[in-house]
């Protein structure tokens, strides 16, 4: 049996939600397999989110992982690249917690590309008339260090691969002003991603480069 884990987070930073738990929830109901679809809504505590996450992989030894948290601003659902090996909080987590240039893992590798098809993603996300890009960072908050802890977790059982998209606001919750996409269509996105993660495992050819 195939198994997907797919995972969000809780709100954080003050605000009252957080549309990638929320589209996980959503996707979660509207899944139709033939895969098993596990998920979650992690806690922005940087301890506790990789405690939990490290937890649900042992119990679901899941082929596929694909966490998500809300990149406030951007326009695109964004499939991560690279995971990097540093939390660098510029706000105290749920926790309080506000660490400074401290690794996610110490002694290990300074960065994960992501083992997920990033390009074919964004391509089947546009695809469906959704905004979509490849992201080169996942920043250095609680997002970046949960990506960073399921490579990680990847790198050392073989057949897992996992990644990491960030979704931005959905215009149910987006704060005045803010860019956003209807809450239906990133659950549709992540569903999307989903699929072709477990669909493609040679990503798509063309470029999908940044000149900055
Ligand atoms: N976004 C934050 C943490 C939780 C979330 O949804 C981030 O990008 O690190």
């Amino acid at each position: 049996m195939t198994t997907v884990l797919l995972t969000g987070f809780e709100p954080f930073a003050g605000d009252a939600r957080n549309p990638s738990g929320e589209a996980v929830a959503e996707a979660a109901l509207t899944w139709a397999g033939p895969e098993t679809l596990v998920t979650a809504t992690l806690p922005v505590e940087f301890d506790a989110a990789a405690a939990e996450l490290r937890q649900l992989i042992a119990e679901f030894a899941p082929d596929v992982v694909i966490a998500t948290g809300l990149a406030g601003g951007r326009p695109h659902v964004t499939p991560e690249r690279v995971a990097i090996n540093l939390r660098d909080a510029r706000i105290p987590d749920n926790a309080g917690a506000q660490p400074i240039d401290e690794p996610s893992v110490a002694g290990g590798p300074a960065a994960y590309f992501s083992s997920l098809p990033v390009k074919a993603i964004a391509a089947a996300i546009e695809g469906a008339g959704i905004p979509a890009a490849v992201s080169h960072t996942a920043g250095t908050f609680v997002c970046n260090h949960v990506f960073y802890v399921a490579a990680h977790e990847a790198a050392s059982r073989p057949g897992m691969r996992a990644g990491f998209v960030h979704v931005p606001w959905s215009t149910e919750t987006a704060p005045e002003g803010a860019a956003s996409l209807p809450a239906i269509d990133i659950a549709h996105a992540l569903q999307l991603a989903v699929r072709t993660a477990l669909d493609v495992t040679v990503d798509a050819g063309a470029s999908a480069g940044a000149l900055h």
